[in-house]
């Protein structure tokens, strides 16, 4: 993992070191994880609190699919931006709690897969290798041919390329589309794909929170649900986020088996960009209704500090472990 992850002190990123990442990200390879890419550069300068250093960087950490995004490799071809990413389909054992461990499938070894992010416009190519041991895929939400769909099986042991433009902006997803694809998203195949528009929005936090299910008795209900792939564990290990700061939520249902979930937040109210697809939002609510694979960004600050909630409304997912905190902590030195 990049030496970026848990941050010693807080986070503040200017000029020089955007430009340094945007430089190790051009270099990187399609597995390489970075925050920012040089489309993010801006006179303001956001930070980010301190991860709690005890918190562990295994592979499935919630925490560290919260604020990584996955700029890919940028290659210059034809006068055009190529972004490449390599992703793997492989087989992982994780424990969703003491008392669970469950076989998921992954993309790149996580469950969600990494965020894949683009500019609107850009070229992108996916290099998918499939090690999973079953047929998978990888289906995009956006605009493509028919032949980047991703529906067709790719055998264990194959690879194949899927190639599109990144287009329109907004907040999107990416899961494999082999059958049955309740069981397919529902073991881990699924991730976030962001498109960000041709002037980036403003400075925020930003961070990917990813609702879904896991059903451990193969019976098709769900009898575990997490944000970020592990049960509760936002609830244990609060997201420390600055007072007054603008947080910017790129969320995603990727729930099967129930028909919706909302996605609630404690004693505040979010501004919501439908789909990302809007510069500006429709309407400010605390609770939204998101079908499978509906996504929306939700932008907010807190006026306050102390431990919030936040969890669909549908209580008794998050009484089976789709339920966190947001921890407000006063900046220092502001
Ligand atoms: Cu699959």
């Amino acid at each position: 993992m990049p030496n970026n992850f848990v941050p010693n002190k807080d986070q503040t990123w200017n000029r020089r070191q955007f430009l340094r990442l945007g430089l190790v990200g051009a270099g990187a390879s399609g597995g390489g994880l970075l925050w920012f890419s040089l489309n993010r550069i801006s006179k303001s300068q956001i930070t980010t609190p301190p991860i709690d250093t005890s918190i562990s960087s295994e592979e499935n950490n919630p925490m560290k699919v919260l604020r990584n995004f996955d700029y890919g490799t940028i290659k210059r071809e034809n006068g055009r931006n190529i972004r490449e990413f390599r992703i793997t389909a492989t087989n992982e054992t994780i424990d969703l709690n003491s008392a669970v461990s469950f076989n998921v499938w992954t993309y790149n070894g996580q469950v969600p897969g990494p965020t894949l992010r683009a500019t609107v416009g850009d070229r992108v190519r996916i290099i998918f290798r499939n090690q999973g041991g079953h047929s998978h895929s990888m289906h995009f939400h956006g605009t493509h041919r028919a032949s980047s769909d991703g529906i067709l099986p790719i055998r264990n042991g194959k690879e194949t390329i899927y190639e599109f433009d990144a287009e329109p902006y907004g907040v999107h997803l990416y899961h494999c589309h082999i059958e049955p694809v309740t069981r397919h998203i529902s073991k881990g195949l699924y991730g976030m794909f962001i498109v960000d528009p041709p002037s980036p929005r403003p400075p925020a936090d930003e961070m990917v929170l990813i609702m879904a299910g896991y059903d451990i008795n193969n019976d098709r209900k769900n009898e575990l649900y997490a944000f970020n792939g592990i049960p509760e564990y936002y609830l244990d290990r609060p997201i420390r986020i600055y007072r007054n700061q603008l947080i910017r939520l790129y969320v995603l249902n990727m729930i099967e088996f129930d028909e919706a979930a909302t996605f609630h937040l404690h004693a505040n109210f979010f501004k919501v960009y439908p789909t990302g697809m809007t510069l500006k939002p429709t309407h400010e609510t605390d609770v939204i209704t998101m079908g499978t694979a509906e996504r929306h960004i939700l932008e907010f600050s807190y006026k306050y500090t102390g431990k919030y909630m936040f969890h669909p409304h549908q209580d008794i997912t998050a009484e089976h472990g789709c339920m966190g905190n947001f921890e407000v902590i006063e900046r220092k030195n502001s």
